[in-house]
């Protein structure tokens, strides 16, 4: 009789255990799951970036949001991944602002050429240059974080050393890395990164201006023997949130997001630096890449060469309504403010 009653008492709590956890507003029913898109393969920078940050919201919130990350393309691809988002077709998106020139004009401001150090302090840049003029091209979404690539170099498969050999070479860039390229007499061969892998099998493009960690990250070391060291143009970068789901987050969650908002930015760049110098390293011991470092007569030829790209760029901007001449002060100041100058 009394084992009886044991059994049934023990049935009635699993009963009871059951229901409360199936029941609407437990902690397992609440949690939140969010599709995150990206466009170039999962190894690569923007997908690394991606990943920390998933670890670090499902750490921050207890669990209760879960990120499903799509890199290498597989939910939006390089030219579609803003729209894809606006449309909700992913929660949230990573893109390459340089990719769309026209769209996204204040925050590709920071490509010009005026001596952005490094990814970390053109993360940072980048983001105050957004917070500060708040562009219109991101209205219809909610920005969770920006960051930049290292300055851009020539990776190719011939070495090029002066103005003659760079001239009409066939170079992968994008944006505003690629009127650098033109100022510099090569011809610039628009696309998005993950099509550059073909392109240089191919023999369409002899070689691409990026940041280098590329090198290790795509393998192009073992095509693109020759580096020139120009340190210019940084890319920059941007993810975004569709706004209905930004909307729908409970407040707690919008303001964990939030917090990472510049400590995102900041790590992406310490990443990005850091990798680069690894990346160089790697692609000298294993591929016997090497590197040219411009004459300093050769280098004040090139930096001549740019003189008018900011200029031009000022006057473009401004017939569009822009107040041009500020962004790129503002670009400057940051510049010294976040370099410790
Ligand atoms: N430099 C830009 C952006 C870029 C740099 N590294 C990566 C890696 C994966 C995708 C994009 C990028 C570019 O050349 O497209």
């Amino acid at each position: 009789m009394k084992q009886k009653m044991g059994f049934i008492l023990a049935g009635v709590f699993l009963i009871t255990l059951f229901s409360v956890a199936l029941m609407p507003g437990t902690s397992e029913a609440k949690s939140i799951t969010l599709s995150y898109a990206n466009f170039p393969p999962a190894p690569t920078f923007p997908c690394v970036q991606m990943e920390r940050w998933k670890k670090e919201v499902e750490k921050r919130t207890n669990g209760k949001v879960v990120i499903n990350t799509y890199p290498g393309g597989t939910l939006l691809g390089a030219k579609n991944m803003m729209d894809g988002v606006i449309a909700g077709q992913a929660d949230i998106g990573c893109l390459c602002m340089a990719y769309q020139p026209g769209r996204f004009a204040v925050t590709n401001a920071t490509s010009l050429p005026i001596g952005i150090p490094s990814s970390r302090v053109g993360s940072l840049i980048l983001l105050d240059l957004y917070n500060k003029y708040n562009p219109k091209a991101f209205s219809k979404v909610k920005v969770l974080t920006m960051f930049t690539t290292a300055p851009s170099n020539i990776m190719s498969k011939i070495p090029i050393r002066n103005l003659n050999d760079i001239k009409g070479v066939n170079l992968r860039a994008s944006g505003g890395a690629a009127q650098i390229l033109k100022a510099w007499g090569a011809n610039p061969v628009g696309m998005p990164m993950p099509e550059t892998p073909e392109a240089l099998q191919k023999g369409v493009v002899k070689g691409l201006f990026s940041s280098l960690e590329v090198m290790q990250d795509f393998k192009f070391a073992e095509l693109c023997k020759h580096v020139t060291i120009t340190n210019t143009a940084v890319y920059p970068f941007a993810v975004v949130m569709n706004m209905d789901k930004w909307n729908s987050l409970p407040k707690d969650i919008q303001d964990v997001f939030k917090g990472l908002e510049t400590q995102q930015a900041a790590w992406t760049g310490t990443y990005m630096d850091n990798h680069v110098d690894e990346s160089i390293a790697w692609s000298k011991k294993r591929h016997d890449v090497k590197v040219v470092q411009l004459t300093q007569e050769e280098k004040d030829k090139w930096t001549d060469l740019l003189e008018t790209i900011t200029t031009n760029w000022i006057k473009d901007a401004k017939t569009k309504g822009l107040p041009a001449e500020a962004i790129v002060e503002d670009i400057k100041s940051f510049a010294k403010m976040y370099s410790g100058q």
